[in-house]
């Protein structure tokens, strides 16, 4: 094919004629040859080399330069990385031949070759915004309107789908986005900013109020607009926290996240990136939370989830509470009448070792409310909505520099013990704090923790007149109890001002009418199916709402019995 040399695109006459157009047109047709040319001769390594699997590659830790590294391991071994890390772990991920795999196997810098794998956020879909929902701000007695007023002084980083850094109830700020590197950490699915609600959200008259209101959080994008990420995303939120805890006072990370993986051995022999990372990362006084999972099984049997198998992460259960207040009274929640009050949530996954017990706390996880993108609210299920109760509860725990409070000071080992320490405390004083499966009633093999609690928040000081902002819940949610002390005329029934439960008083107790251990709470046959494709938005208000009247708590339910279907609840499968 031949063309004339003077046949260029930037033809000099405004209207061209037909010599110029079939110039122009055999100009075209040589470029379009010779990208076909290209792609014959190159197509294939392309096609090849972007259809590799990931693989994420660990140095030895005694390596000085990941950089020096990687660059001449990228330009012998003809690979590209796409990812370095250099804080948390030093390494990169990348797409390799089974050829460049078996060669940095080889290499003597290189500790560990693994293949990435993807990584999910464990919630389930909306339900409908404005349903009444129960509150579990409330119901792990954490902060209120006024007790806000001090905010934590340590920041939170959500490794999630990011956060809406423009929504006026949180105090969000960009960390890093792990998908598309240099982009905004700007919540571009949803998960992200109703965890970073359930933290955190301000008392500012919209939305929800948070566990600890107001705390700075640090949006780290490791999950796509689909929720949906891997394991390679996952390590670089984890890297960037670990180089900018100290800088950034980031004291807590809440990770909602995640996978199957291998069964963990210890922080000084693991070779598993991830999890070598998640060391690293608690080395350097982050505590690390993240949700159990959303299948119903072990997180440490036989199908192991991680990060929350890791020991030296805080794992966390979903329970399920409908009506903001202990007692086992409130009935199904609205949004999954499959769970009763009270009770663990059937979908939770939960330690079956004593391994795994040791570092797992339970918090509710159905039918959260909290804050979405642009503003207002909905209502989410999953392990993912309760573990930001528990990072919350964390940031309380550490107080700020000016109100320290019990757990400043400790490294995350001894938060992780604190925090169950109180929350088993409080529920071996007050039994009817506690839910059905929790750890004074406990099915055999299945351990969820005890619930979370805040209640040693120190008491509001004294109100300053009628508060005069706005009241919190949003306007287009008014049904939603999440502001228990808030003087808000608006307020429906459930006057959540009234202490729980009071201890003189044992209510429910569950130790009683101990659940059978042979028969385990939740009914195994049965197990909530992953909640990702939750149950349509129920339509009907939940059947049996919390007692308007003052003082609901310590009523037992005469028929509280532990058992299985004999559940507490007054409808259907409350407690199955
Ligand atoms: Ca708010
Ligand atoms: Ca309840």
């Amino acid at each position: 094919m031949s063309s004339p040399p003077q046949s260029t695109f930037a033809s000099s006459t405004a209207i061209a004629g037909a010599h110029e157009r079939g110039a122009f047109a055999r100009a075209v047709a040589t470029a379009v040859a010779g990208l076909l040319l290209l792609l014959l001769v190159l197509g294939p390594a392309l096609a090849k080399a972007a259809t590799n699997p990931r693989y994420i590659v660990l140095y030895k830790s005694s390596l000085p330069s990941v950089t020096n590294e990687t660059n001449g391991l990228e330009r012998t071994e003809g690979f590209t990385s796409e990812r370095r890390y250099a804080h948390a772990v030093k390494g990169f991920a990348a797409r390799l031949s089974t050829a460049q795999v078996d060669a940095l196997k080889d290499d003597p810098q290189v500790a560990s070759v693994t293949a990435d794998r993807p990584i999910e956020a464990f919630d389930t879909a909306p339900l409908a915004p404005g349903e009444t929902v129960p509150s579990g701000i409330s119901r792990i007695e954490a902060a209120s309107a006024e007790t806000s007023q001090e905010s934590p002084g340590g920041a939170v980083a959500v490794i999630d789908t990011g956060i809406d850094l423009t929504n006026p109830d949180l105090n969000a700020v960009e960390g890093t986005n792990c998908i598309t590197p240099g982009a905004s950490a700007q919540d571009d699915h949803g998960h992200g900013t109703h965890v970073a609600g359930t933290i955190a959200a301000g008392n500012g008259g919209s939305g929800v109020v948070g566990v600890a209101p107001g705390a700075k959080l640090y949006a780290v994008k490791v999950l796509g607009s689909t929720g949906a990420g891997t394991v390679s995303s996952l390590i670089c939120g984890i890297d960037w926290v670990a180089a900018n805890a100290k800088a950034d006072n980031i004291t807590i990370a809440n990770m909602s996240v995640g996978s199957a993986g291998p069964i963990p051995t210890s922080c000084a022999t693991t070779t598993d990136p991830e999890y070598a990372a998640v060391c690293r990362a608690v080395n350097v006084g982050v505590t690390m939370v993240a949700s159990a999972g959303n299948s119903a099984v072990a997180f440490d049997g036989a199908r192991v989830t991680v990060p929350a198998a890791y020991p030296e992460v805080l794992a966390v259960t979903a329970m399920t509470d409908s009506d903001g207040q202990p007692g086992a009274v409130g009935g199904p929640p609205a949004c999954r009448v499959v769970e009763g009050d009270d009770t663990v949530a059937r979908f939770s996954n939960y330690a079956a070792t004593t391994v795994g017990a040791a570092h797992t706390i339970a918090a509710p996880g159905t039918c959260i409310t909290s804050d979405i993108l642009g503003g207002g609210t909905a209502v989410l299920s999953g392990t993912s909505m309760a573990a930001p109760h528990v990072a919350g509860s964390v940031a309380l725990c550490l107080g700020s520099e000016a109100s320290p409070g019990p757990c400043a000071g400790m490294t995350p080992a001894e938060i992780i013990d604190r925090m169950r320490a109180d929350a088993a405390a409080h529920s071996t004083a007050v039994p009817a704090f506690g839910f059905l499966g929790d750890l004074a009633t406990p099915a055999v093999g299945r351990f969820y923790g005890s619930l979370v609690w805040d209640g040693w928040v120190p008491a509001p000081p004294p109100p300053p007149a009628p508060d005069p902002t706005p009241a919190d819940p949003a306007p287009t949610d008014p049904t939603v109890p999440v502001d228990p002390t808030a003087p808000d005329p608006t307020a429906p029934a459930p006057d959540p001002t009234t202490p729980a439960p009071d201890p003189s008083t044992p209510a429910p107790d569950p130790t009683t009418p101990a659940p059978d251990p042979s028969t385990p709470a939740p009914d195994p046959s049965t197990p909530a199916p992953d909640p990702t494709p939750a149950p349509a938005p129920d339509p009907t208000p939940a059947p049996s709402q919390p007692d308007p009247t003052p003082a609901p708590a310590p009523t037992p339910p005469s028929s509280s019995s532990g058992h299985g279907s004999g559940g507490s609840g007054s409808g259907a499968g409350s407690s199955d």
